[in-house]
């Protein structure tokens, strides 16, 4: 244990130290004997039933049945209606059926190998879905609701997945304490000590943004003293030593003594509600197979599994010990385990009459408004996206203003809102007043916004502002966010720790909550989200192919060639456009509307828009969609502050529309016919293009095009522009280099609209290594000569493209 305040040190000292402590009615410990009874005959259960499958049972930890519903019974009585879990695969199907009560029989189908799933999407392996649940606790007599969170294989990845879920039903229940909702985090010893994102998840647990007001973490500890997985190396620390970092208690408990464990997990629940911080159990105990079942421990570990194998069962030493103390006679413990076997042989049985497998049963996060009965969508259709004049003026003259009277702001800041107000006055909008029009009016329509990431109150770019610091009142703040209307929903911007994968995976299972909120990440540059790799590769993308489970998350990556080195340029389109799913060889032809099937069938949604109004409509479109969708959105930094790529109130108006694509409007698009070549592009290079083919006066040969949705691939405007231009040569131009950007993804695309009847050439930088070069005179170099290659007529002539 490692705590630094006096208090709490004493309060543990009393809860442990007092002699006599480990005191226990007869009925207690029946409850434990039956729980433990419970747990070790499921796993006795699988065993026989199926003995050459993997599982990864609980034997040598059945004590971590008991011990969590020890922290639920103690819990429920204090008040908590709704506990969030997450764990790895030790033990997962005995929680479901014992803890959850996830029935049996849904559990066993699992294992049988020959039923379909009913479902869509992929499905995953049994010990990695989750679950949800509401039941009766039986100690307390009150509802509870019991979740299980579906996780990848890689460890601890679900921790911050889980905090985040924890957090976000707190909020909608104005649960500001962590009195109604909690979290249990279980961990396997390896995996606890070794990877980084349990100390991130652990560093959020005190920021107020992100507490959870106190999670449980339990270990699953089988290392004892000697060795961890075979796979693993024995450097590991010991749990002890993580515990020292994060500053929380850790209880080291034999998992032999199920009384202890019971004692200990009460301690746990209690020190939760007293002082609502984190704490650790270390329930240490051995794994008496390997790996998994599949394994032969004796490979790599002959003398300890040697002795494992003579360590009696603790079903066995308990019911011994009661029936010594004559709490129950063997009669009863023997009638107890026949009950359960019955139980189980029975779910057995009736899991034979299943006949498809429904993934759809296994939601830890069903939103049963959203959705029909069936779980699909109440619609295929979108609203327009524009708003009414009256609310764009009222949300632009708040984004330029201090609502609260003698608060004295920053004269930079000042000018900033001096610079939005002449803007409002013009009936104009930057990048920010763009985002400002989103999200105020996704708050007057009662949805909750809330931006999180790395100084996202100010912005990195130092362009957001959206709070506003008093220059003379010490932690003085004002969102002007909140002062919009008096009845809109509310908005949460918060500064997160310094931390990737724990903070994005965090607001993935806040938006896992609710589908009536726009729950955003901002990344301080876009490359930085490689550091959180595992929840995009692990979550974003295949969530729904996986879990059958919608998620709006909004990832904001600043992205663009600006000079500024390889670092800080590039969010790496390339992996995100490789990730989705659309075919590039079909052209897909929908019944219905053609923007919003494409969206329904896609795995998620990737843009780069080229003005403020674009933005905004797509962050409403995200909302107003009758279905969740992940959305990528590569966010500029330089266009923050470019004059031309401003919007007018215009193009946020009632009736208009995101734009997929944006056609040219100029000469060219006058005589298509005439046009010798069309570019097109994405993003911030399109102001590039446009400069230059004005000095170059080539506005009436040259046709530039914006993607400004980029996956889903616009097939169908695509293809009307390739029409509209017949005669014209199809380049491709990114100012990202050739292995990188989006060639590799629209190339084959555009060779699908026009049949493979026309070339597209490709104009942009070579490819590279690195993102971008660390000089800024090769870097306008380069730009110089792709300028030069897309505005030279001839420069594909005679190529055999
Ligand atoms: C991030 C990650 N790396 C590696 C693995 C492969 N792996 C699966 S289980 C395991 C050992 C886990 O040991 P521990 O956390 O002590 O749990 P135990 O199996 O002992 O209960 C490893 C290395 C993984 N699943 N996730
Ligand atoms: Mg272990």
């Amino acid at each position: 244990m490692f705590i630094n305040n006096v208090d709490q040190c004493q309060w543990i000292r009393q809860k442990i130290e007092t002699p006599g402590i480990l005191q226990f009615t007869n009925s207690e410990k029946r409850t434990l004997l039956a729980r433990l009874i419970r747990s070790t005959r499921f796993e006795d259960f699988l065993a026989r039933k199926w003995s050459s499958e993997k599982r990864f049972g609980l034997e040598g930890c059945e004590v971590l049945i008991p011990a969590l519903k020890s922290i639920i019974d103690i819990s429920s009585a204090a008040g908590i209606e709704s506990v969030i879990m997450g764990m790895p695969h030790r033990g997962r199907l005995n929680v479901l059926a014992n803890v959850i009560r996830k029935e049996l029989d849904q559990i066993f189908c699992q294992f049988d190998p020959k039923l379909e799933a009913a479902d869509e999407g992929s499905g995953d392996v049994k010990y990695h879905l989750g679950m949800y649940h509401e039941r009766i606790n039986r100690e307390t007599d009150k509802n509870i609701t019991l979740s299980l969170m579906a996780n990848p294989s890689h460890l601890e990845a679900v921790d911050p997945v889980v905090q985040g879920k924890a957090k976000a039903e707190q909020f909608y229940r104005g649960d500001t304490r962590g009195k109604k909702v909690m979290s249990i985090l279980m961990h396997g010893d390896a995996a606890f000590a070794g990877q980084g994102v349990v100390y991130e998840t652990f560093h959020l647990s005190e920021l107020p943004s992100y507490t959870t007001h106190g999670t449980i973490h339990v270990v699953v500890n089988n290392q004892i003293g000697f060795t961890t997985d075979p796979r693993v190396a024995r450097s590991s620390p010991y749990p002890t030593d993580v515990a020292r970092v994060v500053n929380a208690p850790i209880f080291h408990v034999n998992a032999d003594d199920p009384e202890a464990v019971m004692y200990v997990c009460r301690v746990a629940a209690e020190w939760r509600s007293t002082f609502n911080k984190d704490v650790v159990i270390d329930l240490v105990c051995y794994r008496r197979f390997g790996h998994n079942e599949m394994d032969e421990p004796m490979f790599t570990q002959p003398l300890m599994y040697k002795q494992i194998r003579r360590q009696e069962h603790v079903l066995k030493k308990y019911s011994d010990k009661l029936i010594t103390e004559g709490v129950v006679t063997l009669q009863e413990f023997e009638e107890e385990v026949a009950k359960y076997d019955k139980i189980c042989e029975e779910a057995y049985t009736s899991s034979k009459d299943e006949k498809i497998l429904h993934i759809r049963h296994w939601l830890d996060s069903p939103w049963p408004d959203f959705f029909t009965a069936e779980g699909e969508p109440k619609s295929m259709a979108c609203v327009p996206t524009g708003l009414d004049e009256e609310v764009l003026q009222h949300i632009g003259q708040t984004a330029s203003s201090v609502p609260l009277e003698d608060f004295k702001i920053h004269p930079g800041v000042s000018r900033i809102l001096r610079g939005r107000a002449d803007l409002v006055k013009n009936r104009q909008m930057d990048w920010a007043l763009g985002e400002y029009m989103a999200f105020g009016s996704l708050l007057k329509d009662g949805i909750h916004v809330r931006l999180s990431g790395q100084d996202v109150e100010r912005g990195t770019f130092s362009h957001r502002h959206h709070v506003l610091h008093d220059q003379e009142v010490d932690k003085r703040t004002c969102v002007p966010m909140s002062h919009l209307w008096p009845d809109q929903a509310p908005y949460t911007v918060c500064n997160s720790s310094l931390s990737e994968y724990g903070v994005l995976g965090f607001e993935l299972g806040f938006a896992m909550a609710s589908p009536n909120a726009l729950i955003l990440w901002e990344a301080q540059f876009g490359d930085f989200h490689n550091t959180a790799q595992c929840i995009i590769d692990q979550f974003i993308s295949p969530g729904q192919a996986k879990w059958v489970r919608n998620n709006g998350i909004v990832l904001l990556l600043p992205h663009g060639m600006e000079g500024m080195g390889p670092e800080h340029s590039s969010a790496r389109p390339e992996r995100f456009l490789q990730m989705s799913k659309d075919d590039p060889d079909h052209f897909p032809e929908f019944s219905g509307d053609f923007e919003v099937q494409q969206l329904y069938d896609c795995n998620w949604i990737v843009v780069n828009c080229s003005t403020p109004a674009n933005y905004c409509h797509v962050l409403r479109r995200q909302i107003l969609l009758p279905f969740r969708k992940p959305l990528i959105i590569f966010t500029p930094k330089s266009l923050l502050r470019h004059p031309d790529a401003r919007s007018s109130f215009d193009d946020l108006a009632t009736g208009t529309k995101f734009k997929r694509l944006i056609p040219d409007q100029g000469p060219a698009s006058q005589s298509p016919a005439e046009v010798k070549r069309v570019i097109f592009c994405t993003g911030k290079v399109y102001y590039e293009l446009a400069k230059e083919r004005k000095l170059q006066k080539l506005e009436s040969d040259i046709a530039i095009i914006r993607l400004e949705q980029i996956s889903p691939f616009p097939f169908d405007l695509v293809r009307a522009e390739a029409e509209k231009y017949a005669n014209a040569e199809l380049v491709w131009c990114q100012e990202e280099h050739k292995n990188m950007g989006y060639y590799d993804y629209v190339r084959p695309r555009f060779l699908t609209v026009v049949a493979n009847k026309r070339p597209i050439c490709y104009v942009g930088r070579d490819p590279a290594a690195a993102p971008a070069t660390g000089n800024k005179s090769t870097h306008l170099n380069e730009l110089k000569r792709f300028m030069d290659t897309a505005f030279n007529l001839s420069a594909f002539k005679g190529k055999d493209l």
